[in-house]
């Protein structure tokens, strides 16, 4: 199996609903490392360049409200990005967060056991993770500066 490098956000709602250590012993039980690590502030440009793919869809406006925060008071417009490597880092990390669709997801998942549907219909589900190495790719740039991320053992410098 290839070693990824895959991204992954705690949501605002992560965040205010205190899963944030949770979810980060999830992903460290799965023997993947955590290679980068950062409060973000989310613009209103990052958050939709990071959605950009699905700008058509009806929940596109609530969104990016939701990834921005606005939904949550703590403490606004924030997210925690991380950077996980490993191999099949990717589709281990989409596991451990379950499906998108909360009521969808399996139970012991992530989204599963504290994701939700409000009644305006957003899925409020905890966290982000990328769903391919193109996405992986673009999303890590989008979001980390290059000398933000550990380098890999063999280049690491001595
Ligand atoms: P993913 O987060 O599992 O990769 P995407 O289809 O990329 O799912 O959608 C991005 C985010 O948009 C989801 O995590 C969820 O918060 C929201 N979302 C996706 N589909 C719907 C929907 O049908 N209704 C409301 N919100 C949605
Ligand atoms: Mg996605």
């Amino acid at each position: 199996m290839a070693v990824e490098q895959t991204l992954i956000l705690i949501k605002p709602d992560g965040l205010s609903r205190k899963l944030t250590g949770l979810t980060i012993d999830r992903l460290d039980a799965s023997g993947l490392e955590m290679v980068g690590a950062k409060m973000v502030s989310v613009s209103e440009k990052l958050a939709r360049e990071h959605y950009k793919a699905l700008c058509d869809k009806p929940f596109f406006s609530n969104l990016i409200k939701y990834i921005r925060g606005d939904f949550h008071g703590f403490p606004g417009h924030r997210v925690l990005a991380m950077v996980y490597r490993g191999e099949g880092a990717i589709a281990k990390v989409r596991q451990i967060a379950g499906a998108t669709n909360p009521e969808q997801a399996e139970p012991g998942t992530i989204r599963g056991s504290f994701g939700r549907i409000t009644t305006a219909g957003q899925f409020e589900n905890v966290i982000h993770a990328s769903s391919d190495p193109r996405d992986a790719e673009r999303e890590i740039r989008l979001w980390f500066k290059a000398d933000e991320i550990l380098p890999e053992p063999a280049k690491a410098l001595k």
